[in-house]
C-alpha cells in the first residue's frame, strides 16, 4: 500500500454545473478519503502559483479568467496511488475525447466547450500534490 495525498479541484463549471455532488460520488464510491474539503474564490496570485508550469501558453490568460469565473471546490484527497488513479479517473485533458467511464468523458460537455471547462483538476506527480496542497489548504 502506498497511501498518498492529492489535490484536486472541482473547477468553476463543475461547481456551477452542480456536479459536485457527482464528481464526489464517484470519488468516495473508488474508496478514497476526503482529508479535508472546502469552498474557495482563488485571487490571480494564487491561480498563477498552482499553474505557473503554463505560464505563457497561449490558454493561460483564459485558463486563469476561467477560475476566478466562479467558486471552485479544493479538495485533499487520500488513498492507495490516489495521484496516479484520480488522473485516471478524471480522464484525459479535452472532455470531447475522454474515454467514457471518466468524469470528463462522462461529464464534459461536448457543445460551446472550451479545453479549460473540464470540470476538475488532479495533481500530476508527488512534488505536484504536495506543492498544490500547500497552495489550496
Ligand atoms: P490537466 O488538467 O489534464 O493536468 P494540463 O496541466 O496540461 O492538463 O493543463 C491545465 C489546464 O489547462 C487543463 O485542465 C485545461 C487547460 N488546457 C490545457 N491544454 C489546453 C489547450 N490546448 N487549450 C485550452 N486549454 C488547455
Ligand atoms: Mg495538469
Amino acid at each position: 500500500m502506498a497511501t498518498e495525498e492529492t489535490l484536486v479541484l472541482v473547477k468553476p463549471d463543475g461547481v456551477a454545473r452542480g456536479l459536485t455532488g457527482a464528481i464526489l460520488a464517484r470519488i468516495e464510491a473508488k474508496g478514497y478519503s476526503l482529508v479535508d474539503i472546502r469552498l474557495v474564490e482563488p485571487d490571480r496570485e494564487t491561480l498563477e502559483r498552482h499553474y505557473a508550469e503554463h505560464e505563457g501558453k497561449p490558454f493561460y490568460e483564459p485558463l486563469l479568467d476561467f477560475m476566478m469565473s466562479g467558486p471552485s471546490v479544493a479538495i485533499r484527497l487520500a488513498g492507495n496511488r490516489v495521484i496516479e488513479g484520480f488522473r485516471s479517473l478524471a480522464g484525459t485533458t479535452d472532455p470531447t475525447t475522454a474515454a467514457p467511464g471518466t468524469i470528463r468523458g462522462d461529464l464534459g460537455r461536448d457543445w460551446g466547450l472550451k479545453v479549460q471547462q473540464n470540470l476538475v483538476h488532479g495533481s500530476d506527480s508527488p512534488e505536484s500534490a504536495a506543492r498544490e496542497l500547500d497552495i489550496w489548504f
